[in-house]
């Protein structure tokens, strides 16, 4: 055990304000002296008890429960003790001046999961979704933080750690023992089984894909000439007046986000300024920030009045990376029927914001364009590094197919060692330690 985490540490574990109860919780590597300095007794294992907590003097700052988690059967692996008293911030803040008093210093947010972490009790991947349990907006993203805490994704990882280990020891044992006559796998079973490998990770970063959805909002943007109806459309999905509509064009000029849902997919829907020619500076300044929306777009909803021929043609570039979905507003002026059509890539729908016709279509379709499903049974939380490390083991896979095509063995086993690290860094188990500071560094105090 490192002297960092074999110093004691002290939070308040739930929510700042008043409440029936309140927990401070306290994690070390010996408490023993300190339970004996607060309870002036000591407790049996993971047995609750109500005592008072005593002051140096004596005095009973309140009576509540107490419960000592010895290591290593606790939440962080060290001695945890748990203080359940009364839900007013003073007692709270005098229960841990007392800690402090016997030893104790304040943890930082996230440390109690940090030294979980550090002391084996979960992985990088779990510790996280401990994070995101806490902080999930919708039904979906908690069954989905619980899933990932359950090991789900984990598992998979590690069992594609474990595939590559098996190829590093044929490639290694070649490179090793090159001489002797040892039987190894021949550059085509080699070749076949990174393929393999390829496969899963692929059906991986695709789960992995919908579980950051979940997590972080499938950011839409709509953007189209002013008038078209984005803002109409804004109100229709949030279904309240977030935004100002009139029939002046140019009405909109900041960038407004609503976070709506469905059926327990988050989506960020962004409204923006109209995008026309112009030269007046705050229409400007707004066009400007459509586009560095549109850019960090999940999916862009180009917005045309169908009642307007010319409406469709906007003179501002689209970035060109970002997939777009074409929405014809205003069908309650024409002849237009609401629904979907697709024609190649380009889905284009037909709607009306004044009657809500074809909006139980679009719906839909940001459902469907988001490869989500309602059931959602598979579906894990993920984060973006993850789909980053992923995509970086990808990366090498394919790199050490080209070394297998030309039988360079060193350059071959560098490449897979690269991929399994990779994936280290998603578990945690090759991980610099600035990036578990920024990680844990995100979770809220006493957790
Ligand atoms: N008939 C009809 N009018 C609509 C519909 N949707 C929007 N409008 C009207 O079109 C006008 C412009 O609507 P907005 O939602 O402000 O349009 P916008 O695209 O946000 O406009 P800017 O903010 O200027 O870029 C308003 O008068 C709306 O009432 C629709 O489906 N049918
Ligand atoms: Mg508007």
């Amino acid at each position: 055990m490192t002297q960092q985490f074999s110093d004691t540490i002290a939070a308040i574990a739930t929510p700042p304000g008043r409440g029936g109860v309140a927990i401070v919780r306290i994690s070390g590597n010996q408490l023993d002296s300190l339970i004996y300095g607060l309870l002036r007794r000591t407790l049996l294992p993971r047995q609750a008890l109500y005592i008072p907590f005593h002051a140096e003097n004596g005095e009973a700052i309140d009576h509540g429960i107490a419960i000592h988690f010895p290591a290593p059967h606790s939440y962080t692996g060290d001695d945890v003790l748990e203080l359940h008293c009364h839900g007013n911030p003073l007692l709270t803040h005098r229960l841990l001046q007392r800690a402090m008093e016997l030893g104790a210093r304040l943890a930082q947010p996230g440390e109690f999961t940090q030294r979980a972490f550090l002391n084996g009790k979960l992985d990088l991947v779990q510790a996280e979704a401990i994070a995101d349990l806490i902080n999930g907006t919708t039904e979906l993203a908690i069954r989905s933080a619980q899933r990932s805490l359950e090991g789900n994704f984990s598992k998979h990882i590690n069992s594609m750690a474990q595939s590559l280990i098996e190829l590093r020891i044929q490639v290694e044992a070649k490179l090793d023992f090159s001489d002797e006559d040892i039987m190894v796998m021949d550059y085509e079973s080699m070749e076949q089984r990174i393929d393999h490998i390829l496969q899963t990770h692929n059906t991986l970063l695709e789960q992995a894909r919908l579980g950051v959805i979940l997590r972080d909002g499938y950011a839409i943007v709509l953007a189209g000439k002013p008038n078209s109806g984005k803002s109409s459309l804004l109100n229709c999905l949030s279904g309240k007046d977030s935004a100002i509509v009139t029939d002046i064009p140019g009405t909109t000029r900041d960038v407004l986000r609503e976070p709506i849902q469905i059926d327990g997919m988050p989506l960020h829907v962004i409204d923006t300024a109209g995008l026309r020619q112009t030269d007046h500076p705050i229409e400007s300044e707004g066009i400007r920030r459509a586009q560095i929306e549109m850019e960090k777009a999940d999916r862009i909803l180009i917005i045309i009045d169908a009642n307007s021929p010319s409406s469709d043609n906007i003179d501002i570039e689209l970035p060109a990376n970002i997939p777009i979905s074409r929405i014809y507003n205003k069908i309650d002026l024409t002849s237009l029927k609401p629904g979907l059509k697709k024609e190649g890539n380009i889905t284009t729908l037909y709607i009306s914001t004044k009657t809500g016709a074809g909006l139980t279509e679009l719906r839909e379709h940001l459902k469907q364009a988001a490869g989500f499903h309602a059931e959602g049974d598979d579906i894990f939380i993920a984060r973006r590094r993850h789909l980053q490390a992923l995509q970086n083991s990808i990366d090498y896979l394919h790199e050490a197919k080209g070394e297998c095509n030309v039988h360079n063995d060193e350059l071959l086993a560098e490449c897979l060692r690269q991929a399994q690290e990779a994936l280290g860094e998603i578990t945690g188990k090759v991980t610099a330690d600035d990036m578990l500071g920024h990680i844990f560094s995100m979770f809220c105090l006493g957790k």
